[in-house]
């Protein structure tokens, strides 16, 4: 025990184990109370006073990490519910941002009266603003199947959309809703090079979104492998450009892109390809159980590069003016071909040398991986068993598969190491599996609390994983924390795998919910920006055309459109004082005039709902209309200096009937003013 730990201290912390000068072979109390650690306790006295075990002691020392050091690792998280995304550091588990995605955040100033209420705008279904999202998928950028640490992608399960977030800032630019679909979930995924992110449906609906009886369920709902253009250099999804496939109805789950050899193809896992709708309050059986007749289900194995050329070539149909290749089409020119996937499946994550697929099962015991280069060659000599009810052809499941692994209770998610080993979330047994790709054997398992979901690895579906840390994204918490009611934290438990066993290190419960998947970027590969140039639309990503130059404010009144050019510098906004008539839209354009590091203003106007965010060269537009009379005070959120209080002004909305506000300004001072309710009512100019 004492020898494991002293080595496990050199490894992790040389200079502190040196210090503390375990021997390795003595386990002498007594010498260890020698160890001073500058706060009169020794190293066994803390552990004993706050009962640690040497192992906890272990983890402690690989998670720690000082302040002012940074983490190795960045991991992205899906926030759920929230609509949001975690940017997180590894090993230490710090939350470092909330990236506001599809939801409003206003200390970002997200969706209170700037630029980004367009993002947000853009991302309305059915002419529906949606204030909330379903976050499952976030992926990031790839360059030759790497991650690039440029862009990432998440989707919105309950409302189909998909949005791009730049890292540069890491803020979102885009959010692309799917006219077609009712929900999605495969996606967002991207191919090796990031030419284009996927998404795939999950409840089948009448493409298009229209009306349809659930009895025409087979004949008119559909799925959709929907393919958004990624136009890198704009660093936006060109909609245009971005087509689909249709897809049968069954309800499609989880995607990925294949890589390497199997770049230009994609997999799709389903369930319910019993087609079941439900009917409970009819006596029929729920979807759960209708969907769990078939032993088996599909695997949709996808011909991307060829449906391309396709859609090039005319073969497709518009529907709500999005190019859609027809299940036929694919089924007939080898685009899309099935394979069975036993009980229940969930998960599909290709390996990192593109040579597999692996599948897991909620109601299985045993992993599935299929073997691409069987699968393809089935494909090309149309080696079929039969067909679907729709036409496409299916492999035969013994042909297409490599073996299966025996891995335990619900395996659902795999990931990937540097050593050839996948790591597998075991669902119902709660527990993590480490296999082997080569022989499909369980080398060991290690206990997650509870109900592991997702499991994430070092830049674990990356062509080059590099092993060292496996997270575990838990949908129970139960007995780990202290309790805030019956709504549990939701629980992030980081596990070190760089040597074996694997080693519980970490719980980390993240305050939102419920996330699923995240990705685990090395840091060194991203660049974030530290300011903006002078006058940056971030929306734009250049210098915004009614950008204000320090000297150069001003108010210009146009009828009752009133624009505003204002400056914020430590500790004032130039103007500070406005005076606008009832009625009146006024637009502001406030410059950050700052270029130092984090000097960050925020501009906050009350009652009018207007918050946003002025990190140092960031220009903002914000509109709104003045309907309300009263006098309101506007200031800067952020504690930016001493005197950051002071960072404040005055909106005077003048009632209708009391006078012109500019008028008033020629008019003598000595004027007596007439009361309002004398003068007659004249609309503003
Ligand atoms: S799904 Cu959540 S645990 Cu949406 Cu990726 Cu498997
Ligand atoms: Cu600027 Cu506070």
């Amino acid at each position: 025990m004492f020898k494991r730990r002293a080595l496990a201290v050199v490894g992790v912390l040389g200079g502190l184990a040196a210090l503390l000068t375990y021997s390795a072979c003595t386990n002498k109390a007594a010498q260890q109370k020698k160890v001073d650690i500058g706060a009169s306790q020794s190293i066994d006295e803390l552990m004993k006073a706050r009962g640690l075990s040497d192992m906890d002691v272990e983890a402690a020392l690989k998670t720690y990490v000082p302040s002012g050091k940074h983490d190795d690792y960045m991991i992205f998280a899906s926030g759920g519910h929230s609509g949001q995304v975690l940017a997180m550091g590894v090993p230490s588990m710090r939350l470092l941002k909330v990236i506001s995605v599809f939801t409003p955040e206003p200390w970002q100033g997200y969706g209170y009266g700037g630029e980004s209420d367009k993002v947000l705008a853009a991302g309305s279904q059915g002419g529906h603003r949606l204030g909330w999202a379903d976050v499952h998928h976030p992926n990031l950028s790839e360059t030759n199947g790497d991650y690039d640490g440029e862009f990432l992608f998440v989707n919105d399960k309950s409302n189909g959309r998909v949005a791009v977030i730049d890292l540069k800032d890491f803020m979102t630019k885009q959010i692309v809703p799917n006219p077609l679909v009712g929900s999605d979930h495969g996606g967002a995924f991207v191919d090796p090079n990031t030419n284009y992110v996927i998404e795939t449906s999950q409840y089948p609906t009448p493409l298009g979104r229209g009306y349809a009886p659930l009895s025409e369920y087979k004949e008119k709902y559909r799925g959709l492998a929907m393919f958004w253009k990624f136009d890198r250099k704009k660093g936006r999804i060109d909609v245009a450009a971005s087509w689909g496939i249709e897809l049968p109805p069954y309800t499609q789950d989880l995607a990925d892109a294949g890589k390497v050899g199997s770049d230009g193809w994609a997999f799709i896992n389903s369930f319910n390809t019993e087609m079941a709708t439900g009917g409970t309050l009819e006596g029929k059986p729920a979807i759960e159980s209708g969907a769990s007749q078939n032993d088996m289900d599909y695997l949709h194995v996808i011909n991307w590069k060829k449906a391309e050329e396709l859609v090039k070539a005319g073969k497709a149909k518009e529907i709500k003016g999005v190019k859609v290749l027809p299940i036929e089409v694919a089924a007939d020119e080898g685009v899309l071909t099935l394979v069975g996937e036993p009980k229940s499946p969930h998960g599909c994550d290709v390996t990192p040398d593109g040579t597999g697929v692996v599948v897991g099962g909620k109601l299985d015991t045993h992993a599935t991986v299929y073997e691409f280069s069987k699968m393809k060659a089935l494909i090309d000599g149309k080696k079929f068993e039969g067909k679907d009810a729709f036409g496409i052809p299916i492999m035969a499941f013994k042909d297409a598969i490599r073996g299966q692994a025996e891995l335990g209770m619900g395996p659902l998610h795999t990931v990937f190491d540097d050593k050839g080993n996948a790591y597998t979330s075991l669902f119902l047994e709660s527990k993590v599996a480490k296999w082997s790709l080569k022989d499909l054997k369980v080398l060991e398992k290690i206990s997650t609390h509870y109900n592991i979901g997702h499991i994430m690895a070092a830049e674990g579906d990356t062509v080059s994983p590099d092993g060292k840390y496996v997270v575990a994204m838990n949908k129970m918490a139960m007995d780990r924390f202290t309790g805030v009611g019956p709504l549990y934290p939701q629980n992030f438990q980081l596990y070190d795998v760089s040597g074996e066993p694997m080693r519980l290190l970490l719980d980390a419960p993240i305050g939102i919910g419920e996330p699923h998947y995240a990705q685990m970027i090395k840091v060194d590969k991203l660049k974030p920006a530290k300011i903006y140039p002078p006058g940056t639309n971030p929306y734009t990503d250049a210098k915004d055309t009614n950008a204000v130059e320090g000297g150069k404010e001003k108010v210009v009144r146009n009828g009752d459109v009133v624009d505003v050019y204002m400056t914020a510098i430590r500790s004032h906004f130039t103007p500070d004082n406005l005076e606008v008539n009832e009625g009146d839209t006024v637009n502001l354009h406030i410059t950050n005039l700052e270029q130092a590091e984090d000097m960050t203003h925020g501009f906050a106007l009350n009652m009018y709902n207007v918050n946003i965010s002025l990190e140092p060269g960031k220009h903002e537009n914000v509109t709104f209309k003045a309907d309300m009379p009263g006098v309101f005070p506007m200031y800067c959120t952020e504690f930016c200096s001493a005197l950051h209080l002071e960072m404040a002004g005055y909106l005077l909305v003048k009632p209708k009937g009391e006078g012109d506000a500019d008028k008033d300004k020629d008019k003598p001072k000595d004027e007596p003013k007439t009361p309002a309710k004398d003068e007659p009512k004249t609309p503003n100019k």
